[in-house]
């Protein structure tokens, strides 16, 4: 025990949950000489070339994003938007992307998003699709790992705060999301005071479609009026369970770090979600109105949201043997289940011990009545019946656990800021590991499946101090990398990582990197705004609205001399990347477009919308260097003022200059006119 953790013990819990910052940063010399051994450099040095042997998929947190990175190198290899905007590419920006980012509380460009989920077969991370939560603004998103874009974001109603989300059922049947925040649902105008009277949790099961992967919300069970914190499913013999940790059991309603933490326990919900799907079988479930945003990424490229207008609603009371409570100390945080699915640990982050739970146990439990109560109406499982033991002494603060295959389980603890390395069999300590610093979530690829990959664990940690270079006020994020296949775990190496990651998850490389979309094809675009060859290039005016129906390729635009647009029209670049080869994107970005670029992939079509507000002259031109005449990759708009006679004009196969002398002028504006209002604008 190193002498910062001795240090933690001598205070008070509550004190330290407020001086863990100040607390760290003490002590770093002994790991880090660790991590600078020319063995550990050996283990994660990826030659150059030569890949990495993970894929890890780390959530961004306050980014709102994902980041992908290599293992064991730490390379960042990709960040993918999904709740924020990105300017980088348009996400959220381009047309075709703007509906993704659709909810009840209209367009919403940023979240907060923790749990990156993949999906399984059997139990295991199966390589098809990424799920993350969002949590301010309750969503869950898929991610499709052949191109490594968001596909798909589901709004989830009757939530606030979607934290114990999107944890995933062993065959992917569905992903759940419960609430971290009890609000009324439907949601009223209230007094917060009335919290115990008003105020429910909602815990919704999402549908995931084995074929495609579309998210469809089943039902929700609705809940007492707690904090449901983390979720994990059971598997193999516990599957057809879920299991959340539940926070502020005593309904507290202000000062949450006093009142929330009361009781010597709260509770882990048991909910059998196979009862539940049979309750609603029997009609035991209510329709209720409900409006949330489903958005989806269509085959041609184009997302469009679908408005969900009711959800089927579920009562402990209406379907009995669906919920019940496992006693659980104190203001647990995560709730992990180990590869056999008979061990369910929860990480009483204000606990002394770390309880582990009997699944095997709680069944018998439920069949003998061993009750000590309700709460709610919900039965209150005997705390010494299911419980399997405690891990004594593991250190303080433990968050998250996660497992190696071997028997043995890996727990983050927050405040004595260390890895504890514990035996399933035993549950005695077998290893402890210092963290730098804050663990919050850990990772091993699959340490949350059946088979993990128990060859390395990562730990995600909320504060780094002296680790890096500084950098102002903010500091890195950071990861570190442990060797776990011995029997102590060694720590291989540091890196820095985007915005605050919470959970990651991993897989092997081998499982998704020959499967990766190379490019759209091209004679398949079905946007209607494609041109897929130069001839069909044109640029089209109907009243204020101009279509600039553009081409890219190495190294033009066509057209890319436009004149005729005027002040305060609204400009659609609607850009089609010809290319038909791997890794020659194409940018566009205009002078003062208060918007963002686009950047197509080959094949691809984007469009961004653009007014402009002053008379000049305006370079465009392609901002990812696709080749030596990647500088050349330029063009001008000549913007006038609003109800001048400049006729519309552009350079490219399809405009013939001769129709265009100015007697013709006004008669070719007309049949112009027609056209672009056949045509319609997006
Ligand atoms: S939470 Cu961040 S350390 Cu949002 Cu999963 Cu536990
Ligand atoms: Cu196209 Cu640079």
């Amino acid at each position: 025990m190193s002498r910062r953790t001795i240090r933690h013990w001598s205070t008070s819990l509550l004190m330290l949950a407020g001086s863990a910052v100040l607390a760290v940063g003490c002590s770093s010399t002994g790991a880090a000489r660790a991590g600078e051994s020319s063995d550990a450099a050996q283990k994660v040095y990826v030659a150059p070339g030569k890949y990495d042997e993970f894929y890890a998929f780390m959530s961004g947190g306050f980014d709102g994003q994902i980041g992908v990175y290599g293992l064991p190198s730490g390379r960042l290899l990709k960040h993918v938007p999904v709740f924020s905007q990105s300017a980088e590419n348009g996400w959220g920006y381009s047309e075709q992307t703007k509906p993704m980012l659709e909810t009840s509380y209209g367009f919403v460009p940023w979240d907060d998003a923790h749990h990156p989920e993949l999906s399984q077969t059997a139990g295991v991370p199966d390589g098809r699709w990424l799920f993350i939560n969002g949590n301010n603004t309750p969503r869950i998103a898929r991610l499709d790992l052949t191109r490594f874009e968001t596909e798909e974001i589901i709004e989830i109603p009757n939530s606030a705060g979607n934290h114990s989300s999107p944890f995933m059922t062993e065959n992917s049947e569905y992903v759940v999301a419960g609430t971290r925040f009890s609000v009324p649902a439907p949601q009223k105008d209230v007094s917060i005071s009335d919290y115990k009277e008003a105020f429910v949790g909602t815990l919704s099961y999402i549908k995931v479609d084995s074929a495609t992967g579309h998210m469809a919300i089943a039902f929700q069970i609705r809940m007492p009026a707690f904090d449901y914190d983390l979720s994990h499913s059971g598997k193999g013999p516990s599957h057809g369970w879920s299991f959340f940790t539940t926070y502020n059991s005593e309904e507290g309603n202000s000062k949450l770090e006093v009142n929330a933490s009361q009781r010597d326990k709260d509770y882990i919900a048991a909910i059998n979600w196979k009862q539940a799907e049979q309750c609603v079988a029997q009609g035991k479930a209510t329709t209720e109105p409900a409006r949330y945003a489903h958005n989806l990424m269509g085959a041609d490229g184009i997302a469009r949201t679908e408005w969900g207008t009711s959800v089927k609603l579920l009562t402990p009371e209406a379907c009995p043997g669906m919920a019940y409570y496992l006693p659980t100390p104190k203001s647990p945080h995560g709730v992990d289940v180990d590869p056999t699915g008979e061990y369910i640990v929860g990480g009483g982050k204000l606990a002394t011990v770390i309880p582990v739970h009997s699944f095997s146990r709680m069944q018998k439990a439920i069949a003998d009545r061993a009750f000590s109560g309700e709460d709610h109406g919900i039965p209150v499982l005997k705390y010494e019946a299911t419980i399997a033991g405690e891990v004594q002494n593991p250190g303080l603060g433990a968050l998250h656990t996660e497992f190696d295959g071997r028997g043995n389980a890996y727990t983050s603890m927050f405040l004595s800021s260390e890895i504890v390395k514990w035996s399933l069999k035993t549950f005695k300590v077998l290893d402890r590991a210092p963290t730098y610093y804050s663990i919050g979530h850990l990772m091993i690829p699959g340490g949350d499946s059946r088979k993990p990959w128990g060859k390395y664990a990562l730990a995600l940690n909320k504060i780094t101090k002296d680790r890096y270079l500084p950098t102002g006020p903010e500091l890195a994020q950071s990861a570190q990398l442990y060797d776990i296949t011995g029997e102590h775990m060694k720590l291989l190496s540091d890196f820095p990582t985007i915005g605050e990651p919470h959970y990651a998850q991993a897989l092997p490389a081998a499982l998704i990197k020959d499967r990766q979309l190379k490019m759209y094809n091209l004679a398949a675009n079905a946007d209607p705004w494609a041109a897929k060859n130069e001839k069909s290039t044109r640029v089209e005016r109907k009243g204020n609205v101009v279509n600039v129906v553009m081409t890219s390729v190495r190294s033009h635009f066509m057209p890319d001399n436009i004149e005729g647009i005027q002040v305060g029209d609204s400009v659609y670049f609607h850009v089609t990347n010809l290319e038909q080869d791997w890794d020659v994107p194409h940018g566009f970005a205009v002078l003062g477009n208060n918007n963002a670029e686009l950047l197509l992939m080959p094949g691809q079509t984007r469009t961004i919308a653009w007014v402009p507000s002053r008379v000049g002259i305006y370079p465009f031109y392609c901002t990812d260097f696709c080749s030596a005449l990647h500088q050349e990759m330029q063009g001008y708009i000549r913007v006038s003022p609003k109800g001048a006679k400049v006729a519309l004009k552009w350079n490219s196969p399809s405009y013939h200059e001769d129709e265009h002398d100015k007697e013709h002028d006004k008669e070719h504006d007309v049949a112009r006119a027609g056209a672009a209002a056949e045509h319609g604008t997006r």
